[in-house]
């Protein structure tokens, strides 16, 4: 299992880029550009909760406005979350496109003990290269409820693009001196081509690698000036 926010890094960079991602349905609980990179996107009371079905397959929209992002997807049951550690990931992560897409949530098949009224806050994590962005949708799951047909989803995201998880990170840096320096100066590139917009595949996945390396790079670069 990993947390929401596990992608650090990213949100060191600078969010300038104009709806980056919107949350088409279930409806989100509010939008805001600006916010966008803030828990739930800035919106932290608990919404109007939308009817969605517990238990088949029902779908999450969302619009993607970066040629290449990261998504992942988590549920928390708490009445009020009010922290990303009130949130367990009920996706991978997965990568999508420009465009419009879709991927099915079971929550039933889960394993969370939700039943027939129980209430529910899904937050959507996506990183087009300029951050982690969040958007949230209060949820009353009914046992008896459809979605609306055309929302159906025909091709699930979340299955059909999981090229993350072929992902090899980069190795851990090592205790000498010179690797030390060198997974500094790789860790510098790592941090460069997510700013660029378009991360390869492996960007977003290897961050959490990358910002150990960072880390150890700056440290070693600390212990040289010593
Ligand atoms: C979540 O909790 C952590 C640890 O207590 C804290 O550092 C962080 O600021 C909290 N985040 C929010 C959105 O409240
Ligand atoms: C949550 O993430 C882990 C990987 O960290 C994965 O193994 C697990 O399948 C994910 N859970 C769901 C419901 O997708
Ligand atoms: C599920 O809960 C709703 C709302 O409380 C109720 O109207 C419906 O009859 C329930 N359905 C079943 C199958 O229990
Ligand atoms: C379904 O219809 C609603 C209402 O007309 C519309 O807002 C929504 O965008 C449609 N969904 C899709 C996936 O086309
Ligand atoms: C996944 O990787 C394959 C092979 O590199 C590539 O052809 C495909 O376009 C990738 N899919 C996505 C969604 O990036
Ligand atoms: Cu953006």
């Amino acid at each position: 299992m990993f947390t929401l926010q596990s992608v650090l890094a990213a949100s060191l960079l600078a969010s300038s880029a104009v709806a980056h991602f919107t949350l088409d349905y279930p409806p989100t609980r509010g939008f805001d550009d600006d916010k966008e990179p803030q828990f739930c996107g800035g919106f932290n009371s608990v919404g109007t909760r939308q009817p969605f079905p517990l238990s088949a397959a029902a779908p999450v929209w969302i619009d993607s406005h970066h040629t290449l992002a990261s998504v992942a997807t988590f549920v928390s049951t708490k009445a009020a979350p009010s922290n990303f550690s009130d949130f367990v990931n009920i996706t991978n992560f997965f990568q999508v496109k420009d465009g419009k897409y879709c991927w099915d949530v079971d929550f039933e098949s889960l394993g969370l003990g939700l039943t027939n009224g129980s209430e529910v806050t899904v937050q959507v994590q996506y990183n087009g290269g300029d951050g982690n962005l969040y958007q949230c949708t209060d949820l009353v799951l009914l046992s008896d409820y459809t979605v609306p047909a055309n929302q159906t989803c025909a091709t699930d995201a979340s299955v059909t693009a999981v090229n993350v998880s072929a992902t090899v990170a980069p190795p851990a840096p090592a205790a000498s001196t010179s690797a030390a320096s060198a997974s500094g100066a790789s860790a510098s590139a790592s941090a460069s081509a997510s700013a660029s917009g378009k991360p390869t595949s492996g960007d977003l996945v290897s961050k959490p690698v990358s910002v150990a390396a960072a880390a150890v790079g700056v440290l070693a670069l600390g212990w040289v000036a010593l």
